[in-house]
């Protein structure tokens, strides 16, 4: 392994061999590029004549930055492949990666930013864990999403999130090989201990990052994977992925809903404005598949080993359906510990009445995702918590699904997050194994 001098002297390890989250490229820590931060050292043969020189330095100051053609230390740091940041917690944090997947208005930049909020607070006051971005500027979309939903001075103010484009703000365009390519934008976060966790003193034994991948739900339309846009590439090798299915979108369920709701998503005759998938959601699942089972030459009767989450979105639309108005926190408080324990067991239970609930509304839902993977698991999620609302028409005269900001509160959002990291056996948290998983 080799090492790093970093500012406060502290040596930290290197990994020999590093992944890029963007490509998939695997390369050695050697090759790694540096971005010049000479406002002057501009154009790169991949990215275009605006992006900021990439280079393989062969001077570095004492705190470990790397020095430029003009001078300038540089921090910021590149795949050799795609030549697209990668922040320098990789170079020594193991990683996770979790693929989001689901059909258009889902429901999955919502529930991103909501999971990415309530793993901040339960992180911290659960598990004395921090939850950061690892490089702030990379994870721009969901920071501003965030705090438009949570960070609002006006609790009054009605807000939404756009909807997610299929270019621009989380694809990147480079060019790899001769070819142009669009690669989805990963979203990097950092889990370290903070005072009162056990490991507080050796960080390096329990800290980790994690890359998150949203898309756009265009990108999962048959035949949208092009060779030229392999957007959706990171499935085949994410440690698990979170498949959004939004129960508004479905009629049996709509139909199930006896009380009446005051959600325009499941009104047809309040709904006329609302933004829904042309295609059907098992469609969608069934495409997913058919791409990681292609990626990974999977035989048809192989599963998939990477655990499969059927994330149920909107639960307060259809709650009524359950027999659990109310969740209980999956995890609870360790003996002598400040830390708590996430209790698969709970969600597991949780998660065998919504399989039942599905197999009489959508059998195919779950003899697909069953038929693909060998670690299913059910879990109903709300980003808000709340029914949106509609807001005022815009100057072409449509109206946006909207939320107070004041009213907006998640329901268990960061628990697919915490259930994904259980099943794959890459834990960030300590877990209580169910009985079967020990
Ligand atoms: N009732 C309810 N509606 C939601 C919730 N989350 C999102 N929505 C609505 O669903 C629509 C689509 O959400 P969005 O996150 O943009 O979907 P995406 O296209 O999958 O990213 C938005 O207009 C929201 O109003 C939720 O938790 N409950
Ligand atoms: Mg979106
Ligand atoms: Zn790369």
């Amino acid at each position: 392994m080799s090492t790093l001098d970093t500012p406060d002297r502290n040596r930290i390890k290197i990994k020999p061999q590093l992944l890029c989250p963007h490509c998939w490229h695997e390369f050695a820590a050697d090759q790694v590029l540096f971005i010049s931060e000479s406002p002057e050292l501009l154009g790169d043969s991949k990215l275009g004549d605006t992006a900021s020189l990439r280079f393989l330095p062969f001077r570095f100051d004492v705190s470990g930055a790397a020095i430029d053609s003009h001078k300038y230390p540089c921090h910021k740091i590149a795949c050799p492949n795609c030549h697209l940041q990668i922040p320098r917690s990789l170079l020594h944090l193991s990683n996770s990666f979790i693929s989001i997947v689901g059909a258009p208005a889902s429901g999955k930049s919502y529930f991103l930013a909501s999971m990415i909020w309530q793993l901040r607070k339960t992180m911290a006051r659960g598990f004395c864990m921090s939850f950061a971005d690892a490089e702030p500027e990379m994870n721009r979309r969901i920071r501003s999403d965030v705090s438009k939903q949570f960070d609002n001075d006006d609790p009054d103010k009605l807000v939404y999130i756009d909807k997610t484009q299929v270019e621009g703000d989380i694809y990147n365009v480079t060019n790899i090989g001769g070819q142009v390519i669009s690669l989805a934008q990963p979203f990097i976060y950092t889990m370290s201990p903070m005072p009162g966790h056990p490991l507080q003193n050796k960080p390096e034994r329990i800290s980790r990052s994690v890359c998150l991948y949203d898309n756009a739900g265009e990108s999962f339309l048959p035949g949208a994977d092009k060779v030229t846009q392999p957007v959706t590439r990171h499935l085949a090798t994410s440690d698990a992925i979170l498949f959004l299915f939004d129960p508004t979108q479905n009629l049996r369920f709509k139909r199930a809903c006896k009380q009446s709701v005051n959600d325009p998503q499941m009104n047809p005759e309040l709904g006329v404005d609302v933004r829904k998938s042309d295609v059907p959601q098992e469609i969608i699942l069934t495409e997913m598949i058919t791409r990681v089972r292609d990626h990974l030459r999977l035989s048809p009767n192989e599963k998939h080993k990477s655990p499969l989450i059927i994330v149920l979105t909107k639960f307060d639309a259809w709650q009524q359906l359950t027999n659990f108005s109310h969740y209980h926190n999956p995890w609870e408080p360790v003996q002598n510990m400040a830390i708590s324990a996430y209790s698969v067991k709970r969600v597991e239970e949780y998660s065998q009445i919504l399989r039942k609930l599905l197999l009489d509304l959508i059998p195919d839902l779950v003899s697909t995702a069953e038929t693909f993977s060998e670690n299913v698991t059910y879990i109903a999620v709300s980003a808000t918590g709340r029914p949106p609302e509609f807001g005022p028409p815009d100057n072409e005269g449509k109206r946006q699904l909207m939320f107070r900001s004041g009213e907006i509160n998640p329901v268990w959002t960061e628990v697919p997050f915490f259930h994904a990291h259980a099943q794959a056996r890459k834990y960030c948290i300590p877990v209580l194994l169910s009985k079967s998983k020990k």
